[in-house]
C-alpha cells in the first residue's frame, strides 16, 4: 500500500506512534510518505520505503498567523496525487484531520477518492478539541473521516461524551516495539547518574500542566528521605522551571537531574528503576508503556485510560491525580526491597509485550485493507 502518515513531527506521544508506525508499515514493505513541517523526530536516518514531504508555510506581511492548515491541505493534494497514494492516516484531529477533509474534498473533483483516516490521540479530544473555538471544525472533520480510531477505551469514551460523533470509532491501543526497549543498562552511564548505587527515578514528558511534574518532584523528595536515590526528569516543556524550583525549595536539587529532550530513551529507561507519571488525564500512556518494555515498573495517577495498561501490584501502583502522600508509600514498597522490586521489573516487561508492535501493526493494516 501507499501510505500518507501525517503527525506532528515533535517529541509528544502521537507524532512517536505515528513515526513507530509509519516505521514499522515500511519494513513490511509498504510505501510510506510522511507529510509534517519538520523531519519527526523518531524518525532517524535514511529507511528504503520511507519518503518525507516537508510543509512549507510562506509568509507574507498580511499574515500575523500563517495558515499551516492551508499549505497542509495543499501539500496533502500535491504528495497523494503525485504518488498515486492509496489512503491518508492521520494522527492528531487538530488541525490534520480538517485539513485531510480539505484535501479530500479537491481531489474529489478532480477524480480521485483518497480515503481519510483520524486516529485521535488525547489533548485533541479532552483539552484543546473541546474549546469551543475548534469543537465545531473538530466534529466536523472527525465525522466526515473515512474511519476513526483511538488509543484507547477510555479516549473512545471520552470522545462520545464530548462530541456528537456518528461513527463508530475503533480501538487500537498504542504499542511499543519491544524488542527496542529490552536493552542491558549501560553501566558507565548508570554510575555517572547513580554513583553509589542509588535507585534511579524518571520522568519524562512535555512538562504541560497536565502532567503535574511539581508531583514528580514532591514523590521523589519523600522517597529520597528513606531511600538513597537519584531523580532523572527527561524532556521540556513550560513547567520545568517551576520543577526546578520546588526541587531547590525541597531541597532535593542536588539529587535530580533535568536532561532534557533525549532521542535514545531505551539507553535511559535500562538504567531506571521506577518511573512516575502523575498526570491530571492520559489518554493511554505511552511514555509510561515504553518504560514498561524496558522493564520499569510504573507509579501513576488512575486518570483517564492509565488503568488500561498499569496494573496495580503488578506492573507498578496507581492513586488519584493528587495524591501525592500515597504514590510516595507505593514507590517506597516497591524500591525498598530487592526482591520486590526485580519482580516487579519482570511484570512490566512482561505485561508490555502484549503491547507489541507486532500485535498492533496489523490491527490497522487490517483497518486500510477496508478501503481498498
Ligand atoms: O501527552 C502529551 O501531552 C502529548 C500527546 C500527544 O498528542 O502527542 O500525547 C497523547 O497521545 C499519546 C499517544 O497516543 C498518549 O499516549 C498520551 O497519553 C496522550 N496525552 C494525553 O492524553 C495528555
Amino acid at each position: 500500500m501507499k501510505i500518507g502518515i501525517v503527525c506532528y513531527p515533535t517529541f509528544g506521544g502521537s507524532g512517536v506512534l505515528a513515526t513507530e508506525l509509519g516505521k514499522a508499515l515500511a519494513q513490511k514493505g509498504h510505501l510510506v510518505h510522511f507529510i509534517t513541517y519538520q523531519q519527526p523526530v523518531r524518525l532517524g536516518g535514511f529507511t528504503p520505503n520511507i519518503l518525507y514531504h516537508e510543509v512549507q508555510v510562506p509568509t507574507y506581511p498580511l499574515f500575523d498567523y500563517p495558515p499551516y492548515e492551508t499549505a497542509l491541505a495543499s501539500t496533502m493534494v500535491d504528495v497523494i496525487k503525485n504518488n498515486d497514494l492509496d489512503l491518508l492516516h492521520v494522527h492528531y484531529a487538530i488541525p490534520h484531520a480538517s485539513a485531510a477533509y480539505m484535501a479530500k474534498q479537491i481531489l474529489k473533483k478532480e477524480g480521485k477518492n483518497i480515503p481519510v483516516i483520524t486516529t485521535l490521540h488525547g489533548t485533541d479530544i479532552t483539552l484543546v478539541g473541546r474549546d469551543k473555538t475548534y469543537a465545531p471544525v473538530v466534529t466536523f472533520s472527525i465525522n466526515e473521516s473515512d474511519a476513526i480510531t483511538a488509543v484507547s477505551q477510555n479516549l473512545r469514551d471520552e470522545t462520545f461524551k464530548h462530541f456528537h460523533i456518528t461513527k463508530e470509532i475503533e480501538v487500537i491501543v498504542n504499542f511499543v516495539d519491544v524488542s527496542r526497549f529490552s536493552r542491558k543498562p549501560i553501566d558507565a552511564f548508570r554510575k555517572v547518574i547513580a554513583p553509589n548505587g542509588e535507585r534511579i527515578l524518571l520522568h519524562a514528558s512535555n512538562f504541560r500542566k497536565i502532567k503535574r511534574v511539581q508531583d514528580v518532584v514532591k514523590i521523589f523528595a519523600e522517597v529520597n528521605k528513606q531511600i538513597p536515590s537519584k531523580l532523572l526528569f527527561v524532556g521540556d516543556g513550560p513547567e520545568r522551571s517551576t520543577a526546578e524550583d520546588l526541587s531547590r525549595e525541597l531541597g532535593v536539587c542536588d539529587e535530580i537531574r533535568f536532561v532534557g529532550k533525549q532521542e535514545q530513551m531505551e539507553d535511559i529507561l535500562a538504567i531506571a528503576d521506577l518511573f512516575l507519571l502523575t498526570s491530571e488525564y492520559e489518554s493511554f500512556g505511552l511514555a509510561a508503556l515504553e518504560a514498561m518494555a524496558a522493564g520499569v515498573p510504573v507509579i501513576s495517577t488512575n486518570a483517564g485510560g492509565l488503568g488500561e495498561i498499569n496494573i496495580p501490584g503488578e506492573t507498578g501502583y496507581m492513586a488519584d491525580v493528587g495524591e501525592v502522600d500515597t504514590m510516595s508509600k507505593q514507590a517506597l514498597s516497591i524500591l525498598q526491597n530487592d526482591e520486590i522490586l526485580k519482580g516487579f521489573k519482570e511484570r512490566a516487561a512482561a505485561h508490555a509485550k502484549k503491547f507489541d508492535i507486532h500485535n498492533i501493526v496489523p490491527l490497522y493494516e487490517k483497518l486500510y485493507e477496508k478501503f481498498l
